[in-house]
């Protein structure tokens, strides 16, 4: 009943009570986005592994807040919490892409941030491999707010290492490979990340899917690599010949070719700079922002999502937020889509779950 009453108490009053106090009314989950902490979506913020053990939600936000390893323009440490402030809606939200309220069916917590220091790009690494390995451990999808795409090598080497040993394959929207063998020597760049998960054995280049390459990098002998290894890639000049929808379709059935479970890797600057300036190596020509969120939801609702990260927005260079807004609601149809799998199950016993609140009828 307390939770019926805390439900519509929120922005949207269809049915105000009149039989509360008014100067007591508002939970914090309902009052206004730019009020209290931004946790993400204002959700039960749960740092402690032990508290995401016992209450083992379906879904937690994890925060990389790590730029140690980027080519060019740093910022994107800055990221996780752009993105977790970069929400005016506060509360049980609709989807109206989805017709669902996520927070219905699926319990979603904010996990925090991995304790990254400056300047210690092997411990950075480690720290966020440990943080996502735990939540994942429980039973939660990790879903990781970066940071650079260096993060990506330990947030899915986490995530492969839970699901073992079912295979998991990774469908990864970016203007640019990120595969080169070093960057300037270095191992752990933003540049090297899904080499380095190939290398590794975390997953197979054949189940390995990139979307969105364009510009002018890699040079032809990683390219060359990328087909020795059988990565497929679909370039940005396919999309404008056959649109979004279909080549996110191919990408998925390759990703699938032989696994069962995605990781799902968003650089934002997959988008046009245009609809995304705030990144650190933006590249012209890019998605709009409509395509990707619908490629969002295009791979969730196909597929069991066993992880997903969103990287590179670098808050420095936004303008209105509108880099972080768009990585909010990449994340936001994720978690709709995850939760219309979950609807078509009927299965809504993990809901999110509210604090109870204190003096309410
Ligand atoms: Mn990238």
């Amino acid at each position: 009943m307390a939770d019926q009453m805390r439900r519509r108490r929120g922005m949207n009053d269809e049915n105000p009570p009149h039989d509360v106090d008014p100067y007591v009314e508002y939970d914090d989950f309902d009052l206004p986005a730019y009020v209290g902490l931004p946790s993400f979506q204002k959700l039960p913020y749960l740092p402690d592994g032990k508290d995401l053990a016992a209450r083992r939600p379906d879904v937690a936000i994890v925060g990389a807040p790590f730029d140690d390893a980027v080519s060019h323009r740093p910022g994107a440490r800055f990221g996780p919490r752009a993105i977790r402030a970069a929400s005016y809606h506060a509360g049980d939200v609709n989807s109206l892409q989805l017709d669902i309220l996520p927070f219905e069916w699926l319990d979603v917590v904010d996990a925090g941030d991995a304790p990254v220091v400056p300047a210690n790009l092997e411990r950075g690494h480690e720290v966020i491999r440990r943080k996502v390995l735990e939540v994942a451990r429980c039973g939660a999808v990790p879903i990781v707010l970066g940071g650079d795409h260096s993060i990506t090598f330990p947030s899915a080497s986490a995530v492969a290492e839970a699901v073992a040993p079912r295979r998991m394959g990774i469908v990864h929207f970016d203007a640019h490979a990120d595969t080169a063998a070093t960057t300037w020597g270095v191992l752990r760049s933003h540049g090297t990340p899904m080499r380095r998960l190939i290398e590794s054995g975390a997953v197979e280049g054949r189940n390995f899917v990139q979307v969105g390459l364009r510009g002018y990098w890699p040079p032809p002998e990683t390219l060359a690599w990328m087909r020795e290894h059988q990565l497929r890639t679909h370039f940005m000049t396919e999309i404008e010949e056959r649109g979004a929808e279909a080549v996110v379709a191919d990408a998925l059935a390759e990703a699938l070719d032989g696994p069962e479970v995605i990781y799902l890797s968003v650089d934002i600057d997959v988008l046009d700079p245009g609809m995304a300036p705030g990144t650190g190596t933006p590249e012209p020509g890019g998605l709009l922002t409509r395509e990707l969120l619908r490629a969002v939801r295009q791979v969730v609702l196909a597929v069991e999502l066993v992880g997903m990260d969103v990287v590179e927005v670098a808050p420095p260079y936004d303008v209105s937020e509108v880099t972080a807004a768009a990585a909010h609601r990449c994340v936001m149809e994720a978690i709709s889509a995850m939760a219309a799998r979950r609807r078509g199950t009927g299965r809504a016993e993990h809901a999110t779950q509210l604090p109870e609140l204190e003096g309410r009828p």
